[in-house]
């Protein structure tokens, strides 16, 4: 179950972000150690602005927010097409909006105002622009009453980043390969057309499938344009909420959907691979050609759809996302620096691949080195269809689950490599202190935000390579924390 399920299972049962600590416990409890990693392995970069919302929050809040920055980014996002009002069309009046009830919050009801009318005057149908917002009301999520309370000195919490084995033994379960085989096959045919009009790989297509809404078994229940409305009023991400509902009206507009069938997560993602409207609109397709574009209950228009996002993403048929592999005890492992290199020039410098034989790749195939979990645990040779993942979901966590359930549906298990289970982790308040003394020693770790991303690891990488540290992994363990205090 990805995070998003899992907090939208919470809010069905009842629960809410914002009616007190008590409540916020209860999040943490069902949802927080999963959401953590998503914080730690993203990184600022690739942090969608959602999170600004969530840091506000008491701990338990902001441990429960993290899973919404999870899925704020857990749906296709790039490339955004322009739906943004472009003034007056044809002459239509703004006022063509029929009035609407108050949604009882008054926020909502100027918002929803304000954007009615700047739709209409941008060319939307002034009777899809009252359909789709007339039934909207605020949501606990988005608009409770604790949002600007407690601002949260996050940094004095000591919480506990999850590891990446324990996010990769929840995502990469032997239930969804069992069960994402078994799609396969029983799918062969659509897969086989799939793969000859978008040249995407059927297992990744799955994989992401699984992660996404356990094949198709959990596609959210939210009000699409109700949650995006939510968001707009919210205020932090108002013109990209704005632009999805624009594109949630032109969705109508083409006859592609109704209005009742609009279901979401919880950020407006939608259907069985969970598009977000814009990309609903640029990539969605009727692949069992029976005239509607039904990502919610087709399984040939989702997976199709998917492999069509996929495809524009860069996917490279018949190449590998990622390939285990071995290296000497003497491998320099700051070269785990984010930078491509050849595959001739990584098997020159000594890597092979971990399952034995010849790597399955041309040799002018370019790859990262990528580290985890640092010179003591699992080390790939990451390839471009790592990133083409990641356009699904920034989380490397997220990209390296979807990898592994790619092979997993082919049979092929991974890590072989044992985890370093046994390391100890740095608190968030630790990451601090790291980032602060590694900017402070003049290695750039970035803002000082707890999360211990790709810019803080490379920062510490750069301070071991310069202090003779070996392992040069930029892994930030308790030691390593203890190395850069103690320098001058
Ligand atoms: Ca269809």
């Amino acid at each position: 179950m990805t995070l998003a399920q899992t907090l939208e299972q919470f809010l069905r049962r009842g629960g809410t972000y914002t009616g007190g600590l008590s409540e916020s416990i209860t999040a943490y409890r069902q949802i927080g150690s999963d959401a953590m990693i998503s914080m730690v392995s993203r990184g600022r970069k690739g942090m969608c602005a959602m999170s600004e919302f969530v840091w506000k929050r008491p701990i338990y809040g902001v441990v429960a927010g993290a899973a919404l920055m999870t899925a704020c980014a857990a749906s296709p996002q790039t490339p955004v097409p322009d739906v943004s009002p472009v003034g007056p069309v044809g002459g239509g009046s703004v006022s063509a909006v029929a009035p609407f009830a108050s949604s009882g919050n008054a926020s909502m009801d100027s918002w929803r105002e304000d954007f009615a009318a700047r739709a209409v005057a941008g060319g939307r149908d002034a009777a899809i622009v009252h359909a789709t917002l007339a039934e909207i009301k605020p949501l606990d999520l988005y608009l409770g009453d604790d949002v600007d309370i407690a601002k949260t000195d996050v940094a004095s919490q000591a919480e506990f980043a999850k590891p990446i084995w324990d996010y990769v033994a929840s995502a990469v379960t032997s239930d969804r390969k069992t069960r994402g085989a078994a799609r396969l096959s029983e799918l062969t045919a659509t897969f086989d057309r799939i793969e000859a009009a978008y040249g995407v790989d059927r297992e990744a297509i799955t994989a992401i499938w699984a992660m996404e809404t356990n094949l198709g078994s959990y596609i959210g229940s939210f009000d699409a344009a109700n949650t995006l409305s939510n968001m707009a009023v919210e205020g932090r991400r108002q013109s990209f909420a704005e632009s999805e509902l624009l594109a949630l009206m032109k969705m109508q507009e083409n006859g592609d959907v109704s209005r009742e069938q609009l279901t979401s997560g919880w950020a407006g993602a939608m259907g069985q691979t969970q598009f977000m409207p814009s990309t609903f609109l640029t990539y969605a397709v009727d692949f069992d050609n029976d005239g509607k574009k039904d990502l919610w209950n087709s399984a040939p228009d989702a997976l199709a759809s998917a492999a069509n996002y996929l495809r524009a993403s860069g996917y490279q048929k018949d190449m590998p996302w990622g390939i285990e592999v071995l290296a000497s005890n003497d491998f320099d492992w700051s070269l785990a620096d984010g930078e491509d290199r050849r595959l001739s020039t990584w098997k020159s410098y000594g890597l092979s691949p971990m399952a034995g034989g010849p790597f399955e790749a041309p040799e002018t195939a370019y790859a990262e080195l990528w580290l985890p979990t640092g010179a003591t645990g699992p080390k790939y040779l990451l390839f471009k269809n790592f990133n083409v993942f990641k356009t699904y979901n920034r989380s490397d966590s997220y990209a390296f689950s979807v990898g592994l359930l790619t092979d997993g549906v082919a049979g092929k298990h991974g890590p072989v490599a044992i985890w370093p289970t046994e390391l100890e982790l740095l608190t968030r308040r630790d990451i601090m202190v790291l980032q602060d003394n590694l900017n402070r020693l003049g290695f750039d770790a970035g803002a000082v935000d707890g999360i211990a991303g790709r810019g803080t690891k490379g920062a510490l990488r750069r301070f071991q390579k310069a202090n003779a540290i070996i392992p040069a992994d930029g892994y930030p363990t308790t030691i390593a924390l203890e190395q850069v205090l103690s320098a001058d």
